[in-house]
């Protein structure tokens, strides 16, 4: 590589549902931009993530999970998302989790592939393989199910071997001058990050119940006098017996939620946010065209 080329670009984080593409975005960005839980289908939006370094600015695009199971329209706008953040893309990031590649594996390779990116594979979650030549078959395995511009070891939960990826990567992007402000880290918006942070504490606290019939979306978000973030959340599910489970016996359940969310919020934001919250019954939310543009899905 020529030392003094600056490169410039877009790289599109895909992968099946839970292999650990958010938190490998957000290791590599060095923000918690996107939410994690131990649940599939967790990311719904493609959300953007800016690393400007010397000699490079790589933009990243975190992605929900591909191959979602149900058939509504959320899973749709979802898919759908997925697709389109491939189109900009230079390179793509294949995540994959050790200790095996399956099916779904192949079928994300596969929309890579059409797409014709050139891929670098991730293979996250070897913190999990010890001793670390349980991980050999493994990488003979992959290596020959696709001409991969690179095959990276990685854990992104304990910050393992992303440098290397990192250059990967970046030895793939167009020699191009910034096309971002350096400063800049994300393309989403406070509001936007409030609203997945109080839904990620509800996936966390309701994971067994009812982990994908909810959508949180923000009525309010403004500075008050007091110097604080003022912060209306809504917490839309599908059937009043679900808004039940969320408010739990006497309120109690709803208000651990929202101290959780505050939490991270005040860490997130910087400054001490005042957070209210609401539950609301929308039947059939997930296929409500007008519900899913509100909650920024576009025009499904
Ligand atoms: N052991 C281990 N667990 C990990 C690692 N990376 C992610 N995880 C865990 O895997 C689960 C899923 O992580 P996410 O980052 O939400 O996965 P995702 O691919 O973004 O999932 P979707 O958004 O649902 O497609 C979480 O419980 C993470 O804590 C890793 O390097 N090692
Ligand atoms: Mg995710």
């Amino acid at each position: 590589m020529n030392a003094a080329a600056f490169r410039c670009g877009t790289a599109v984080l895909a992968g099946r549902p839970n292999v650990g593409k958010s938190t490998l975005f957000n290791a590599l960005v060095g923000q918690k931009l996107s939410i994690v839980t131990p649940k599939a289908q967790t990311t719904r939006h493609r959300i953007q993530g800016i690393v400007t370094r010397p000699g490079f600015q790589l933009a990243l695009l975190d992605t929900p999970g591909a191959g979602a199971a149900a058939g509504s329209r959320l899973a749709h706008a979802m898919s759908r998302e997925a697709a389109a953040a491939l189109a900009g893309a230079d390179a793509a990031i294949l995540v994959v989790a050790a200790p095996r590649w399956t099916s779904a594996d192949g079928d994300a390779l596969a929309r890579l592939v059409e797409a014709r990116l050139p891929v670098v594979l991730a293979v996250n979650k070897i913190d999990r393989m010890r001793p670390r030549e349980r991980l050999l078959p493994l990488l003979e395995d992959l290596a020959g199910r696709h001409e991969f511009a690179a095959i990276v070891p990685v854990s992104a939960e304990q910050g393992e071997n992303l440098d290397r990826l990192v250059d990967a990567v970046v030895g793939l992007l167009p020699e191009a001058p910034a096309a971002w402000p350096e400063e800049q880290v994300t393309d989403r918006s406070e509001r936007f990050l409030a609203a997945e942070i109080v839904r990620e504490q509800l996936m966390i606290a309701l994971s067994a119940e009812l982990p994908y019939g909810i959508a949180v979306e923000i009525e309010r978000f403004e500075e008050t006098s007091d110097g604080r973030t003022g912060i209306d959340a809504v917490i839309w599910v599908e059937r009043e017996g679900q808004r039940k489970i969320v408010i739990g016996t006497g309120g109690a359940r709803l208000k651990a939620i929202g101290r959780a969310a505050r939490l991270a919020l005040n860490e997130r934001l910087g400054r001490r946010v005042h957070l209210s919250t609401w539950v609301r019954v929308r039947k059939g939310w997930s296929d409500d065209p007008g519900m899913l543009r509100r909650l920024g899905h576009g025009a499904p």
